[in-house]
């Protein structure tokens, strides 16, 4: 460690001295220009703070550090995500209690949060595992039951056979394993407790085009509500009520060929002909043991049993098998279709397995085995000819709807919200199972329901709780009746705990509301939320459906929590994401000791584009840390040799083009830009011969808060400034002197001055012998003749030697 920047001596000076007085503990109640400046909090895990986890809070803690400059009151929260399953299996893998191993995981994140030197208000943090908090996520879903928002369910949910839990739709990933251990997921039945997402779905999707979040995040969860627009069609069956199906394509209505039932759907057996009984009853129970043993037959759509029944098709009247087929799901749509394998890939392979016909009606097929793409219709009786899909699509549903047998129909593929988890490490849900009166919830004046703490807290796998094994728990008395009664023995998801997190935190200290009305008024929503697209689609659409669903109960008078959403990138290591199971993770705390905060936090917003992450590379943090020397360096100089007496001009301009840069930069979260223009005003800083201004380092001091905090502190200190940088105005450019200067460069063949080119101030010796020799006039005077010698000084003359002239 160079002496002249000593920056362990330096970082532990300042925390101290922001510990002690207190700049970042924002007064809520008086601030004149509040910002919400929100980053997602951090599951405490044994392993601490990764370097991933400190690269999402260096960007979000150099935003508020800049909005803080521009005049703004920032609040800037931070807390702990405790309960889950995460904590609980580690807990059980090294045999320690949860409850005994956070409160040491916090400390250590703490600790490390403060070595960062972030500008948190420590005095409003949370943890979802203590009663104060988690007592207000009950009060939050009895407030959701209350408003009829939730609700119990008999359902076939996704089981997790390793975490021997329930998990939400959202948890299970796109190959049908579970978020958080991999393992592929199974169905089951089970009651749970529901909430209910799905009565926000269209403002869900509508509100996304006017947000200001990051294009990406937005496209996910569109992709996830999945909103399709097609219709609903009746296919009339003899003796029996037609079949409903959902299609997006009714404009290829006449290449169906036959109908494919969901093996749940509920009329399966009711459409099966008295000789197919036997076989079909099999092939369902079938289907039934595969999909509870969580085989994905989705994808292979050549299983499947006819049924015996035949569907009148609604414009040509012919008659159409009707089968069972795995691939056509019961929650969707109407859980059956229409089969056209001609322009269906998945139908296309069951005709092939099943010999079916295949009928074509979309012309303009490359040869491939199905068309899915568009042309005009054949086949098709009068519609021959129409364009396709549109406006074949319209007419023909209103052809098949003026028969009384269709409608257009939009569908969604987002389903409710299961929170029952059968764990231990969750707040219990406030519920009690009276034999009189049903469900009925616990009086709020009776939460917080307290998870009792008990030394066997291992997963049951029985489909309930380890709570379900403490009688001491669950016996309670009915609330309405008096008379004896049962606690509900499930834990909530912990993404309910984290769905309303940024609620709490202005009113992190109060005891009496979950949230405080008028704090809430004054700053909420979040104006700006920093963190990681993997919560795309759960913890940024359940947060979206709580505020939505409390504005509508009266509790909150805005309807979207988050004004402004940016995701960050990723930190690879080896070009694999860093991650716990990958065993490539990068404990940061070496680096902060080797390197210092400020120049890792410096590597980390000068790796790439915020928005996109990088490669982290241990010897890429030498560079910041020499930065920082230089500054050091040339402020030792200026103290040494004294300031300039005046700015030079170019030394100016060069300022504050640095400054317009920096501040254009930093605003838009380009953080490796900005920093690189710090970088080459403080080359040209060194190559300065003669003092060093003193607004040049007074200037970098203000511009480098955001990244570097301690340094900035100590460098203004060390300028005589008094106490906190963070508390100046930013900088602002002068606009006179963002225009470059030109300088008069004299071009002289053999000594005589010829001509005058007008060029900026540093234009290179290449680049000015080349205009020189271009110059119509020179050439004029050189008459084809090629100069022996080109002798340049740059910013004053280029002179021409030229034999026989
Ligand atoms: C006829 C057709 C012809 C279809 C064609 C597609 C292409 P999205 O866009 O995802 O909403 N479908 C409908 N309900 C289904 C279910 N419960 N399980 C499996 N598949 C189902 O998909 C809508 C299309 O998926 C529907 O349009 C239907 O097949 C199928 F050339 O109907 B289509």
């Amino acid at each position: 460690m160079p002496q002249e920047y000593d920056h362990r001596a330096i970082e532990a000076k300042w925390q101290e001295r922001w510990q002690q007085s207190g700049i970042y503990e924002t007064p809520l109640q008086h601030a004149e220009r509040p910002y919400y400046n929100l980053m997602m909090f951090p599951y405490p895990s044994a392993e601490g703070l990764h370097v991933g986890n400190m690269y999402a809070f260096s960007g979000a803690d150099a935003h508020g550090r800049f909005q803080r400059m521009q005049g703004y009151d920032v609040f800037e929260p931070i807390g702990f995500d405790a309960f889950g399953i995460h904590s609980e299996n580690f807990a059980l893998k090294v045999d320690r209690h949860p409850a005994d191993l956070i409160a040491s995981n916090i400390r250590n994140f703490r600790r490390q949060l403060e070595r960062l030197g972030g500008q948190f208000a420590w005095s409003k943090t949370v943890e979802t595992t203590d009663p104060r908090y988690y007592r207000w996520t009950q009060w939050l879903f009895l407030t959701l039951w209350k408003g009829g928002l939730a609700y119990r369910a008999r359902r076939n949910v996704k089981w997790c056979p390793q975490d021997l839990t329930v998990l939400a739709d959202e948890q299970v990933m796109g190959d049908g394993t579970c978020e958080r251990c991999g393992t592929p997921v199974v169905e089951r039945e089970l009651e749970q407790w529901f909430l209910r997402i799905s009565a926000y779905t269209e403002k869900l999707l509508a509100d996304l085009d006017q947000m200001d979040w990051s294009d990406s995040t937005k496209l996910l969860q569109r992709h996830w509500i999945g909103r399709s627009e097609g219709s609903l069609l009746d296919f009339p069956i003899e003796g029996a009520e037609p079949l409903r199906v959902f299609t997006t394509r009714a404009d290829t209505i006449f290449g169906a060929t036959f109908m494919v039932l969901s093996p749940d759907h509920p009329r399966t057996l009711e459409l099966t002909a008295p000789d197919r009984r036997a076989a079909v009853a099999a092939y369902l129970a079938e289907a039934t043991r595969r999909r509870i043993a969580g085989v994905r037959e989705e994808e292979d759509a050549t299983r499947g049993i006819l049924l015996g029944r035949t569907a009148r098709h609604p414009l040509t009247d012919r008659e159409l098998p009707i089968y069972a087929a795995e691939y056509v799901l019961s929650g969707y749509g109407a859980g059956a279709i229409m089969a056209v394998p001609a322009h269906d890939s998945r139908d296309h392979a069951f005709a092939r397995a099943f010999g079916l016909p295949i009928v074509e009606v979309i012309s303009g097929g490359d040869g491939a085995a199905t068309h899915t793409g568009s042309g005009v219709l054949v086949n098709s009786g009068e519609f021959d000819g129409l364009a396709a899909p549109d406006p074949a699509r319209q007419v023909i549903t209103a052809a098949v709807a003026e028969r009384g047998l269709g409608r257009t129909h939009v569908t969604y593929k987002l389903r409710d919200w299961g929170i029952s988890r059968q764990r231990y490490w969750g707040p219990p849900i406030p519920a009690i199972h009276c034999p009189v009166d049903g469900a009925v919830p616990v009086p709020e004046d009776q939460l917080p329901v307290l998870l009792p703490q008990i030394a066997d807290f291992r997963p049951l796998g029985t489909g309930e709780s380890p709570l379900a094994r403490d009688p001491e728990f669950f016996n309670t008395t009915c609330p309405v009746c008096g008379g004896p009664a049962q606690r509900e023995t499930d834990v909530s998801d912990n993404f309910l705990d984290s769905a309303w997190y940024y609620l709490r935190y202005p009113s992190a200290d109060r005891d009496d509301v979950a949230f405080d009305p008028e704090l809430t008024r004054k700053w909420l929503p979040v104006d700006t939320y920093i963190g990681g697209n993997e919560h795309a689609v759960l913890h940024l659409l359940y947060s979206r459906f709580v505020a939505m669903a409390l504005h509508d109960l009266g509790w909150l008078d805005f309807e979207e929590p988050f004004k402004r959403f940016r995701a960050h990138g990723t930190i690879l290591q080896n070009g694999a994401k860093m991650s716990k199971s990958k065993g490539n993770v990068v404990v940061p705390d070496e680096y902060i000791d080797k390197f210092g905060a400020d120049a890792f936090r410096l590597y980390l917003m000068y790796m790439g584009p915020f928005g996109e992450g990088g490669e982290f590379r241990e010897t890429g943090i030498n560079g910041p840390q020499r930065f920082l020397l230089q500054i050091f360096r040339l402020l030792a100089r200026m103290e040494e040799e004294g300031p300039a007496e005046l700015e030079p001009r170019e030394l100016a301009q060069a300022r504050n083009r640095c400054i317009q840069q920096v501040t254009a930069d930093t605003s838009e979260l380009k953080y490796n830009t900005a920093i690189a223009a710090m970088m080459s005003f403080v080359k040209r800083l060194k190559e300065h011969q003669g003092p060093v201004p003193r607004l040049a380092l007074e200037t970098l001091a203000l511009l480098l808060t955001p990244y570097c905090p301690h340094a900035a502190e100590e460098i203004w200190e060390r300028l005589g400034n008094s106490y906190s940088v963070h508390q100046q105005q930013w900088p602002k450019a002068d606009p006179d002197m963002l225009t470059r200067d030109q300088v008069a460069v004299v071009v002289s063949i053999n000594g005589k001055k010829r001509d005058q080119l007008l060029t900026i101030p540093g234009t290179s010796r290449e680049e000015l012998q080349e205009l020189a020799l271009r110059s119509p006039r020179i050439q004029q005077w050189l008459g084809g003749r090629v100069p022996a010698r080109i002798v340049v000084v740059p910013d004053r003359q280029v002179n021409l030697v030229v034999e026989g002239l």
